[in-house]
């Protein structure tokens, strides 16, 4: 590997350098192997939809093979292709949220999992218009897992809207066609109109990218959310650190890493059980250190306050500490690298669930029946193996920082409370924050989601998008990936408020909040439509009439194209830092960057540089609080 600068966080860059000293490979070893990636995939210009092909069109217009040999243009096989991507990443969303409705429907009293949030309960039983008058609270509990379940494949019908949507907004995507029906149904209905020979107009197919992608975040993604505080309790605002240097030299380390909480919350709670603390012991160690990863780890780091060991690109270098006894895996963002990595060192990298077994891997499957007991077994490989830790082998760096999180929308408005008329009449609504937009002292908000690409500088472009939003007085909120890169930044401890401006800094402090506030996971961006929605409805406006945008600055998964997706259609503009491979076709990007304004309010913006995509979301918020100021 070259010296080129890889990462703007230490701790990483330490580890890539003694990757290279214990001879291992990382992504960027294999990133500089593969080269420059495929030009035609790159520009989303191959189909390989049927055996007639792959078909490749050429980059170079006039130029070369212009359609595929069923006559499918660049159109159509760029728009296509997008659109697949589209149902994957929300099928990965929206399988998570059938998971955790799974577990909602087996909660008992005395099982494994319970209701933790009763209050979280009612209300969205209430949402769905579920009676609740004198039930039994399990009851109630398998009731609206039932109904939740049912929205994954209704045969009739469209999926239950959420009330946070303002009713505009609802009009307009019933004009367009595009409130999804049964959230399965929209995914399959795209793997449908992909097949060869079906679907062959670019405009059709991104219209129904929109259909199923707000069946992602209104619908998979949002129960996710939802059941998720049902069962594990609604975050409140709490202190935690993040980075590798959270790693302990004398404890038992156990990372989690994936999406889905039913599996790290068992965790959690089995590191806390008394017969394996005494195995701890016995083993020589002082305890037992579980640290999270991507989005499995945003949810016990929320729910919590666990120990964030690192984001998506950090996985590898996780192990390349020496000091990880387990690395437990359940869904998604797993590299498959991994088992043979953590042969190289003494760590277990083990799998639990049969959605993503891994070759190589020890496979403890999680059984949400004995969820406590899988866990423990879990645990117990991680303490066993801790004798086999090979403290020659071993760096953990010294870079870690503060942080709080766990900013839940009843916890932001809880906050807000504090200080409007506080304890005497609170608003219990997001009010306080809706004045502040428009009275100016916040100029707006962005939230910073995603995962970390190392096509980009890993954190980069996060942290630098960041600093600039809140030295502009826009207050940020983050989740996924970008939300850990801000943690390890430091962005996320108040004392970053000093590098808010006057208003946002103001705010903050009377607030009692960060400049940057933790949301969650992947799935929670639905906190934030939530949060949007309800700051419009407040001001009797659309989303799309709010000083507020969404960027996602390292961008890499099929998931992050659902999701921006619903967020554009939702009437929030949204700015992608890494390239999505569209450009083969003009007239994709024309509808994707421009025409999709006229239907939904919003749209796409394609920017790699992390500054000039900040001077543009910056005149998009000043544009958009022109705007609202004639409306008001
Ligand atoms: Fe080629 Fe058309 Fe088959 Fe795609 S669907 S591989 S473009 S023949
Ligand atoms: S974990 S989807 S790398 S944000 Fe949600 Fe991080 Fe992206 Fe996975």
């Amino acid at each position: 590997m070259d010296d080129k600068i890889l990462t703007a966080d230490k701790a990483t860059a330490e580890l890539i350098s003694k990757a290279k000293n214990d001879g291992v490979e990382t992504v960027w070893d294999r990133q500089q192997i593969m080269k420059a990636p495929c030009g035609f995939g790159e520009k989303g210009l191959c189909c390989r939809l049927c055996a007639m092909g792959p078909c490749r069109i050429s980059p170079t217009p006039g130029k070369g093979a212009q359609k595929g040999l069923c006559g499918a243009t660049a159109d159509v096989i760029v728009s296509r292709n997008l659109a697949r991507m589209v149902a994957a990443g929300t099928s990965a969303h929206s399988d998570h949220g059938r998971s955790i409705a799974h577990v909602l429907h087996m909660a008992s009293k005395d099982g494994n999992y319970t209701v933790k949030d009763e209050r979280k309960l009612l209300e969205v039983a209430k949402r769905l218009g579920i009676e609740t008058e004198n039930k039994d609270m399990f009851d109630l509990a398998h009731e609206v897992a039932e109904y939740a379940l049912n929205e994954y494949g209704k045969p009739f019908g469209k999926l239950t809207i959420p009330p946070s949507v303002p009713e505009q907004r609802r009009k307009l995507w019933e004009k367009l066609d595009i409130v999804p029906r049964a959230i399965d149904r929209e995914v399959v209905a795209i793997m449908h109109s992909t097949h060869m020979g079906c679907m062959a107009d670019a405009e059709s197919l991104i219209t129904m990218s929109l259909r199923t992608a707000l069946a992602d975040g209104y619908g998979g993604s949002y129960m996710g959310t939802e059941i998720s505080d049902i069962l594990f309790g609604t975050p409140v605002a709490r202190s935690t650190e993040a980075n590798l240097g959270v790693l302990e030299h004398n404890a038992v380390n156990i990372i989690l890493h994936g999406h889905e909480p039913a599996l790290s919350e068992m965790i959690v709670l089995a590191a806390d059980d008394a017969e394996l603390l005494k195995l701890v012991k016995e083993v020589g160690a002082e305890g037992i250190n579980v640290t999270g990863m991507c989005c499995t780890g945003n949810e016990v780091m929320m729910r919590h306050g666990v120990k964030i060991a690192g984001n998506f690109l950090q996985q590898e270098l996780a192990v390349i500490t020496g000091a990880v006894e387990a690395v437990v895996v359940d869904v998604q963002c797993i590299f498959p690298a991994l088992p043979e990595l953590a042969e190289a060192y003494h760590t277990k990298f083990i799998t639990t669930s049969p959605k993503a077994r891994i070759t190589g891997a020890t496979h403890i499957e999680f059984d949400e029946a004995t969820a406590y007991e899988s866990a423990k077994n879990i645990v117990r490989e991680a303490i066993l193996n801790y004798k086999n830790r090979n403290k020659e082998k071993v760096f953990i760096p010294g870079s870690k920082n503060h942080a709080t999180v766990g900013f839940s929308n009843r916890t932001i408005i809880n906050h807000l409370d504090k200080v409007v008329n506080s304890h005497i009449d609170p608003t219990g609504t997001f009010k306080p924050l809706a004045d502040c937009l428009t009275s100016g002292v916040l100029r707006g908000a962005v939230g910073v989601v995603g995962c970390n690409n190392p096509k980009k500088v890993h954190d980069q472009s996060m942290i630098e998008i960041i600093k600039t939003m809140i030295a502009n007085d826009i207050i940020v909120v983050a989740t996924g990936c970008a939300a850990q890169a801000a943690a390890k930044a430091g962005l996320l401890s108040k004392d970053a408020r000093r590098l808010a401006g006057k208003g946002l800094a103001t705010v903050c402090e009377l607030v009692d909040i960060p400049p940057v506030l933790h949301m969650g996971s992947c799935v929670d961006i639905s906190r934030i439509m939530e949060l949007v929605g309800e700051v419009a409805k407040l001001l009797g406006v659309d989303n799309c009439d709010l000083p507020v945008v969404g960027i996602a600055p390292e961008w890499m998964s099929e998931k992050a194209v659902a999701i921006g997706h619903y967020v554009v259609a939702s009437g929030i503009d949204t700015w992608l830092g890494i390239t999505p491979p569209i450009m083969g076709s003009e007239e994709v990007v024309d509808i994707l960057t421009n025409r999709i304004e006229e239907m939904v309010g919003a749209k796409f913006f394609i920017e790699e540089d992390p500054m000039k995509a900040s001077r543009q979301m910056i005149e998009r918020i000043e544009l958009k609080r022109r705007r609202l100021d004639k409306k008001m």
